[in-house]
């Protein structure tokens, strides 16, 4: 296999340059499972631990190697080291759940990401734009993917394209059926060797179907029963990193319940571009578009040039950042506190031992 095949691009070229080989394999991550990881190299497939030193120094989740990281190797007989988790040009990530101010990697060094939704029940905006948001906080490009279009008629079909594309005009949409394969090729032709694709979405929306039509195998388990979004039960458990046939990295992943935005700035502008241009014309610079005077993102919802949803949504993902960040300094503020306590107390007993 080349790396090329591995997704291995100009990107990661860059960005390790000048790093040194002479004792180990580059490899990439494909799968994560309580901290043993499975490697890919250009000649083989290997089980893989990583260092004490590496965790040791891990201070968050985003130090340890997550699906998509090149890393560098160490092989032995039975078993491989990861030493080193080289640069990432890209990580997608969101809130842990449930973890105060902590961010939970989904995957490394994506190219692009295709958010995948179905027609019916979940067909939703808002949450498209909260994909949207992510995968902008990471500077990812997004495709969104409207999957099961089988199950509607043509003129529902084009009515919630045109939704999509008046919320979001610049983003490509890919109406497939993994049915019918209406609508398939167009997406697989599009997919280029050398780049990462992950795909996101909820459960059920038929993440794990594409993967298998594009692997032209059945790899993935797929859930057997349609319809079963609503028992929110999931069928994908692990993130998975899978090379294609026809050249192209795919990562699986699990549908995700949660998707709470973990960046501290970034992604929510990006998404929402017919607020920021407007937010140019607004009287004051720092405006928040919530009550100031002046307000060019005001003034549009009041004519009816902005909708109301996405202003709202716009709001509710800003809230979500700013909560998120004031989450991490308290986290970083109470960490450092604890370092001194820690710290003094070392201090204290090593004078009582003089
Ligand atoms: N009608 C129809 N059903 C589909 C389509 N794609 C997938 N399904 C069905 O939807 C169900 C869920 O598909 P999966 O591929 O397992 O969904 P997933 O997104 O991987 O779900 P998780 O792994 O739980 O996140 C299965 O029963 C599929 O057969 C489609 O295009 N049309
Ligand atoms: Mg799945
Ligand atoms: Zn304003």
């Amino acid at each position: 296999m080349k790396l090329q095949e591995l997704g291995y691009n100009q990107k990661i070229e860059e960005l390790i340059k000048g790093q040194s080989f002479e004792d180990f394999e580059l490899g990439r991550v494909t799968s994560e499972h309580k901290e043993r990881y499975v490697v890919q190299t250009e000649s083989n497939s290997f089980n893989a631990e990583i260092t004490g030193s590496l965790r040791f120094s891990a201070e968050s989740r985003t130090d340890f190697p997550t699906v998509g990281d090149w890393v560098k190797l160490s092989v032995f007989d039975e078993m491989a080291i990861i030493t080193e988790i080289l640069p990432r040009f890209s990580l997608l990530e969101r809130q842990a759940v449930g973890k105060f101010g902590e961010t939970q990697p989904i995957a490394s060094n994506v190219d692009v990401a295709f958010i995948m939704q179905a027609v019916g029940h979940d067909f939703n905006l808002n949450r498209l734009e909260r994909y949207l948001t992510i995968c902008n906080a990471s500077s990812i490009e997004a495709i969104i993917i409207l999957s099961k279009t089988d199950l509607i008629d043509e003129d529902k079909l084009s009515d919630l394209i045109s939704k999509i594309k008046d919320r979001l005009p610049k983003i490509y949409v890919f109406p497939i059926s993994n049915e019918t394969m209406n609508g398939y090729k167009q997406l697989s032709d599009s997919i280029q060797t050398g780049k990462t694709y992950c795909i996101l979405g909820s459960s059920g929306v038929g993440k794990s179907s594409l993967t298998n039509n594009l692997l032209q195998t059945s790899k993935m388990e797929v859930n057997e029963i349609s319809q079963s979004t609503a028992k929110g039960k999931h069928t994908t458990s692990h993130r998975e990193l899978m090379i294609l046939p026809n050249g192209g990295v795919i990562i699986d992943t699990p549908g995700m319940r949660e998707l709470g935005v973990a960046s501290e700035s970034g992604g929510v502008e990006e998404t929402f571009e017919q607020i920021h241009e407007l937010s140019e014309h607004c009287r004051f610079r720092d405006c928040s578009h919530i009550e100031e005077q002046g307000c060019a993102v005001l003034e549009a919802l009041e004519n009816d040039e902005l909708d109301q949803e996405a202003f709202n949504n716009y709001h509710k993902l800003r809230r979500e950042q700013a909560h998120f960040s004031r989450s991490v300094h308290e986290r970083r503020a109470k960490d450092k506190k604890m370092g001194k306590l820690y710290k003094s107390i070392i201090q204290e007993k090593q004078k009582r031992k003089k």
